[in-house]
């Protein structure tokens, strides 16, 4: 999966439609399938065409992008079903909402949201956290930017069950630079797996274990920028921010392009390079996960269709005018129900049947009986 907040509100038209199409070629190149995520005329979209990733690029552009975390999904839904030029471009939660639905494990991009600095008067937390601790997804990235309040943002990852990964390093990558160290000492990743085939084994064991939460993969950007630098460039950036009360999901996309203008457009080339690594990085792990290690976790199975219940009374010899000893037994059927216990025993985790009984009918206890069985 690949997000589309970064297009649409990361980098300047043609820019970004041209980097949209080269990490998808990138990952292709991997061997995994691309799969861009957006909204369109009603629908959440996991994977494009290409003349839809245009439509998105050119949205952007145009203001007509809405970006979408998980609480706008459906607003941008609803409205983009009645208007076409309305795109919703997903965020890092907006998309692992999206690509969970439709079964992706592995998504790539630049970098998440995070704590933003004075957040505790602000608080200014991403949805990004909060929905990583709540969908079973890999996010491979460059780390946490430092415009962000990187320990913090650790803190609230660990807080939400993430896991944060290095990837061949014990140091937490800070998006532009190798490491961030701000307030002196250096931010270290919790957990670090060092190829694509430990990192699909940790997929492998949490979906096996049923847990629903998610994973960062921080890989170090291949081409770090000078650290001073880039230190000065984000203090302005915030500073601009703050002069100006930019707040809300006005924040991150407002640092970024300032970041781009104070760099003299140093950030968006750093940037760019690193999403195409994550996108090699991502597919690889793809690729890894879909080739290799314990099986996936077997399909829920709602069956919807009918269950039937026979039940046979036998008398057990002639009786008239009294009460007669006899048998009586219950038997389950109906085409529903058979494809969802066949379902079961072919290792489906859950199955439902759905029982269909007329009103008039009594049959309260039988039902129980089905649902026990
Ligand atoms: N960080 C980046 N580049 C980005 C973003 C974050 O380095 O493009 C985008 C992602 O789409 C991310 C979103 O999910 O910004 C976070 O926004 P907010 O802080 O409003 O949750
Ligand atoms: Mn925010």
């Amino acid at each position: 999966a690949l997000e589309s907040t970064i297009i649409t509100h990361g980098m300047p038209y043609p820019r970004n439609l041209e980097v949209a199409r080269a990490v998808e070629a990138r990952v292709r190149a991997g061997g995994a399938v691309p799969a861009t995520v957006a909204v369109l005329d009603g629908r959440l979209r996991v994977g494009l065409s290409d003349a839809e990733l245009e439509r998105v690029a050119v949205a952007g552009d145009r203001g007509a992008a809405v970006k979408c975390s998980r609480r706008d999904l459906a607003d941008v839904a609803a409205r983009s079903a009645r208007d076409g030029a309305l795109v919703g471009a997903t965020t890092v939660a907006g998309t692992a909402v999206a690509a969970h639905l439709a079964g992706v494990e592995v998504f790539a991009t630049g970098g998440i949201g995070g704590v933003h600095r004075g957040a505790e008067t602000t608080f200014d937390v991403s949805a990004d956290l909060v929905e990583l601790g709540r969908t079973p997804i890999l996010v491979v990235c460059a780390g946490v930017k430092s415009i962000l309040d990187v320990p913090k943002t650790l803190e609230v990852l660990e807080t939400q069950g993430v896991a944060v990964i290095g990837y061949g390093t014990d140091d937490l990558a800070a998006f532009f630079a190798a490491r961030s160290s701000a307030g002196g000492e250096v931010n270290r990743a919790p957990l670090r797996y060092d190829d694509a085939a430990g990192v699909a084994g940790w997929l492998a064991k949490n979906a096996e274990l049923g847990l629903a939460s998610g994973a960062v993969l921080a890989v170090p950007n291949p081409a770090p920028m000078d650290g001073d630098a880039i230190d000065g460039a984000i203090a302005a950036a915030l500073e601009a921010a703050a002069a100006r009360g930019v707040s809300g999901k006005d924040a991150t996309p407002f640092l970024l392009a300032k970041l781009e203008e104070v760099t003299g457009g140093a950030s968006l080339e750093a940037n760019i390079a690193l999403v195409l690594n994550n996108a090699r990085v991502a597919a690889d792990v793809a690729v890894a996960r879909a080739g290799g290690g314990p099986a996936r976790r077997p399909p829920d199975v709602a069956v919807v269709g009918a269950s039937t219940v026979d039940v046979v009374g036998r008398a057990g010899g002639p009786c008239a005018g009294t009460s007669a000893p006899g048998a009586a037994s219950t038997t389950f059927g109906g085409v529903g129900r058979n494809v969802a216990v066949a379902a079961a025993r072919a290792g489906a985790a859950t199955t439902v049947s759905y029982t269909h009984l007329r009103a008039h009918e009594t049959r309260g206890n039988l039902v129980c009986r089905l649902l026990l069985e």
